[in-house]
């Protein structure tokens, strides 16, 4: 039984090399028993800060599992005991946060405390046992920050004129700053959140008590979903999954790029890397980007913000991953934290803003990857359509030294909030000059780690494609787009539906 796992634990560790996110590592993956999986986790910059965001950030650490013997059997969440002290973590710097619904666990700083976390061994209880000489696992991780419970600013008093922000919340008759301060719903005409924007119009969309308003504490995404994320999330779906999940048939030919219309367009490097079988065996998929058709190597992009994901393949993606989109409110809160409202301020607390543009890149590709600019405010914005300009790796501008606004990080140490890609939250309701469309009827489900038959996310009211808004602008618009307040794409057709180069996005839980 032995010689089996270890073969099997090679299979795995052939996937491995995809499950880095940016300097989160997880490797040594073994399986001690039939009811425990064992790993080591190491990742820099991390942090448990009193003042002033008195928060932390974690890794969201799930399990899949495949029966093995059939490459083309789909994968399964696996769930994980519900009681903390069921798992265990070396070293005296980490613990291990069960989740009431089992579908992972939060690994974070015990204690107050900044720096680089060393490989630590961490022993995981699954909630039922599995048949170890018949099954492939995956442990994969995402960094997460935690955003404490209390009340916040929305919007940022803008008058809505060509430099201000589009749109942004206010109080229900002028552009003043609204509070959240409780998760109750908000009455109609209580929060201003029109299109126009102009505080004239009195007629506002109510939000109901269940919608996530982000007064209670939540986690949220460190980065945008990476290039490298998506690929490892398409190489664990079916078939047909495959299909809904990329622009292109799984059976095209190897170099097919994935999610653009050619390969590299935009910096998006995924093609197909082994063609699948309709409709059994799934493709494989890698990152090209330099396009030589060796993949995943190291100037292949696999850091790069992934860009092209619609709506709907956000929502895949975090209902398999067990998260949840977060709301237009949260977006504000990530970003604004508890401060005041500035006018026309970005994630990063100030007016300051300086573009970051991918075609003036050191180490271009790699998980090194840096802007040649040096500046407050460093953003991946205002670089124009070009096919050959796109977003940056994610977390681009910080290092272990950088200061919020030189890593353009937002209050809570969270990265790429303004700029990069676009983020697509659910959005807050709008009243459009004739109709007044209340905010979705989302509750904050988390997803269960699975999809339906066709690889849509099945969580209950996630809502359709009218259910999101874009924030925080991108990588190719200007910087008025970028303002954290900024809700010009409010009941936008074509962001909200489409697969476009300038959308990516993160999730909660
Ligand atoms: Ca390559
Ligand atoms: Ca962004
Ligand atoms: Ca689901």
């Amino acid at each position: 039984m032995k010689k089996i796992i270890s073969l099997f634990i090679i299979a795995s560790l052939s996937l491995s090399h995809a499950l880095k996110a940016n300097n989160l590592n997880i490797a040594n993956i073994s399986v001690p028993s039939t009811t425990t999986i064992q790993f080591d986790i190491s990742w820099d910059n991390s942090w448990y800060a009193s003042v002033p965001s008195n928060n932390w950030d974690a890794v969201w650490i799930f399990v899949k599992t495949q029966v093995c013997g059939a490459g083309s059997s789909p994968w399964s969440h696996a769930n994980l005991s519900t009681v903390s002290v069921d798992h265990s973590v070396t070293g005296g710097v980490l613990q291990v946060d069960a989740v009431t619904d089992g579908k992972g666990v939060f690994i974070r700083r015990s204690t107050f405390g900044a720096g680089s976390i060393s490989a630590s061994t961490v022993v995981l209880k699954l909630s039922s046992a599995f048949t170890i000489a018949g099954t492939n696992y995956e442990v994969i991780g995402i960094e997460m920050v935690n955003v404490p419970q209390g009340s916040f600013s929305v919007g940022d008093g803008s008058t809505n004129n060509t430099t201000q922000s589009t749109a942004s919340f206010g109080t229900a008759n002028g552009p003043t700053t609204y509070t959240v301060s409780s998760e109750a719903a908000i009455a109609q005409d209580g929060l201003r959140n029109d299109k126009a924007g102009d505080g004239a119009i009195t007629a506002h969309a109510a939000i109901i008590a269940g919608f996530p308003k982000g007064y209670n504490a939540f986690y949220c995404m460190k980065y945008e979903i990476s290039q490298q994320q998506y690929t490892t999330f398409l190489n664990l779906i079916d078939y047909n999954a495959q299909v809904s999940r990329t622009a292109v048939n799984p059976s095209s030919a190897v170099g097919t790029a994935a999610l653009a219309a050619n390969s590299g367009d935009n910096r998006n490097s995924i093609e197909i890397k082994t063609p699948g079988a309709a409709f059994s065996t799934p493709a494989v998929y890698g990152n090209d980007l330099n396009n030589n058709n060796l993949y995943d190597e190291s100037a292949d992009g696999g850091n790069i913000a992934c860009n092209y994901l619609s709506w709907e393949d956000l929502k895949a993606y975090l209902d398999w991953a067990a998260l949840r989109p977060l709301t237009e409110l949260e977006f504000e809160k990530t970003c604004r934290g508890t401060n005041s409202a500035l006018l026309v301020e970005y994630a990063w607390g100030s007016t300051t803003i300086n573009a970051a543009i991918s075609s003036s890149l050191t180490a271009g590709g790699q998980a090194t990857e840096v802007s040649t600019s040096t500046a407050d405010g460093l953003c991946a914005e205002n670089g124009g359509s070009s096919t050959t300009l796109g977003p940056l790796r994610t977390g681009f501008a910080a290092t272990s030294i950088t200061t919020r606004t030189g890593a353009g990080a937002s209050f809570y140490g969270i990265m790429d909030l303004g700029g990069n890609v676009w983020e697509q939250v659910f959005q807050c309701g709008y009243y459009n000059g004739s109709v007044r469309v209340s905010a979705p009827a989302f509750t904050g489900v988390m997803g269960d780690g699975a999809l339906d038959a066709s690889g849509n996310a099945n969580a209950t009211n996630w809502g359709g494609v009218s259910s999101s808004i874009v924030r925080g602008g991108n990588w190719e618009y200007a910087a008025s787009k970028t303002q954290t307040s900024d809700r010009s794409y409010v009941n936008s057709t074509v962001e909200n539906t489409t697969r476009i180069r300038r959308t990516g996005g993160r999730g909660g839980r």
